[in-house]
């Protein structure tokens, strides 16, 4: 595998542009959203989870890593390691635990700091709240048996944010199960009691069978929030099992009252985010994984009710304009799906991993494209197409380092570009690296483009998986 360097910078950087870095830092950065800025400095920071690091010699004990945003993007230096052995973390560093799993980003206790929820493999593990601060992130707070997915979101619409939680669901073959689901109302204090407990699901959506008000059907994961409905109150985007081997990507609407169900497509199961594709002020669904081979991709429109049952727009490596070599089968194209405005015209572009792309002769070494949203929908003009081969991405692209494992779209140097976060868990023997690529208002710059590995950050390295998710 590929060796990453240390915060790597491309060598490709022009002149003219440098300059113009230079100027910008004269200027202030545009403040992040509190939601996801840990240490209040006004850069966003992001957030990398290594479910497979090895931690008190427990092995895939797992931990996350944070990497503070600055004026010249995600700083090595200023970063910070978090498990289940940090002190102030409850719990210890367990086997198979998978700590880092899954996490979310926002303001628990409206204190001005992003906090961070961190999830595991295992439900009942629980999760643990690190809470923001100037200085970053500090103590930990448990949440018992919520282990799965946790996701901070403002869902009813009192600029509070709130937590969702979701349980073990348990299984029964091939059919759906009650998953326990919990609603907390922000704001959490510091010893994990919210402002109130609301029903996960609004009374309309009860179902004797598989629903209750502490329950969903399942099994249920959460992959984020967006507003499909522009009420004001965010959603969840999740997927779930319907039976007989359907997974359904669907919204679960917020609302002050808990949740209600908003149907998405059925399909294989690839990976989900949504932003406003269209500009039309509703977010739209992105849904990957929509045939046998993976290779396609569904936007699903908001509109006022909720996702749009009819408007809807498929498309695959053949949309025109759509970069790089003709696609062999099973590319797996959106293995990751992020969405999110960069260019700053109020339409969120698409970020797709390619995880099983080949470059040139090298197979299954990972690609990502950026893609424009339009007044249409998606569209394959001005997208780009980028592996650890193209000029000024630091790496060189190998046999099965399936870069495109996951993305995530986030302005960590603070231009107002969100810059293009992505990672290869494959790469190093497994032990992970993230990448991250700088946002423009054209589309994506490999100039000043860095990347990351554990060793980097003074973290476990082998079999770590540094990327699994990145947020
Ligand atoms: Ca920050
Ligand atoms: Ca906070
Ligand atoms: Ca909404
Ligand atoms: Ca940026």
């Amino acid at each position: 595998m590929a060796t990453v360097g240390g915060l790597t910078t491309g060598v490709f950087a022009h002149p003219q542009q440098a300059s113009a870095t230079e100027h910008g830092e004269q200027q202030s950065a545009k403040k992040a959203d509190v939601a996801e800025d840990l240490n209040g400095d006004g850069f966003a920071d992001l957030v990398s989870g290594a479910p497979g690091g090895t931690v008190s010699g427990k092995a895939k004990a797992g931990y996350v890593a944070v990497t503070y945003g600055s004026a010249k993007g995600l700083d090595t230096a200023n970063k910070q390691l978090v498990s289940r052995s940090t002190s102030g973390v409850p719990g210890s560093a367990t086997a198979e635990q998978e700590f880092g799993k899954s996490f979310s980003k926002g303001d628990l206790d409206g204190d001005g700091y992003a906090d961070l929820v961190i999830g595991s493999a295992d439900a009942s593990s629980g999760s643990v709240i690190l809470w923001g601060s100037a200085k970053g992130l500090t103590g930990g707070t448990a949440i018992p048996g919520f282990g799965t997915t946790p996701q901070i979101g403002d869902f009813d619409g009192d600029k509070q944010a709130d937590l969702a939680l979701l349980g073990d669901p348990g299984s029964s073959g091939d059919d759906p199960v009650k998953q326990p689901a919990a609603l907390w109302k922000g704001p959490v204090t510091r010893s994990g009691t919210p402002a109130k407990k609301l029903d996960f699901l609004d009374r309309s959506e009860w179902d004797d069978e598989n629903n209750s008000a502490t329950s969903i059907s399942g099994p249920s994961t959460v992959r984020g929030v967006a507003d499909v409905n522009g009420d004001g109150r965010q959603d969840l985007t999740f997927r779930r099992y319907e039976g007989d081997g359907v997974y359904s990507s669907d919204a679960l609407l917020g609302s002050p009252s808990g949740f209600t169900v908003s149907q998405g497509p059925d399909d294989g199961g690839g990976d989900l985010d949504a932003g406003d594709v269209d500009g039309d002020g509703y977010d739209d669904l992105v849904v990957s994984g929509g045939s046998d081979l993976f290779d396609e991709v569904t936007v699903v429109f908001g509109a006022k009710d909720g996702l749009s049952a009819d408007r809807r727009q498929k498309f695959d490596q053949s949309l025109e304009g759509f970069p790089g070599e003709a696609p062999s089968d099973g590319e797996m194209l959106g293995s990751c799906v992020s969405v999110a405005d960069v260019t700053g015209d109020g339409r969120a572009e698409v970020a797709l991993g390619i995880r099983w792309k080949n470059s040139g002769d090298k197979s299954d070494a990972g690609a990502v494209a950026l893609l424009h949203g339009s007044d249409a929908g998606v569209t394959g003009q001005g997208s780009q197409l980028l592996d650890q081969d193209s000029p000024g991405v630091p790496g060189v692209a190998e046999e099965k380092d399936e870069f495109g494992a996951a993305c995530a779209l986030v302005d960590v140097d603070g231009d107002g570009h969100r810059d293009l976060n992505v990672s290869s868990t494959q790469e190093n023997d497994s032990s992970g690296a993230v990448w991250s690529l700088r946002g423009t208002g054209t589309g994506l710059t490999t100039d000043d483009a860095a990347s990351f590995g554990p060793s980097d950050l003074g973290a476990p390295v082998d079999g770590a998986q540094l990327g699994s998710s990145i947020r």
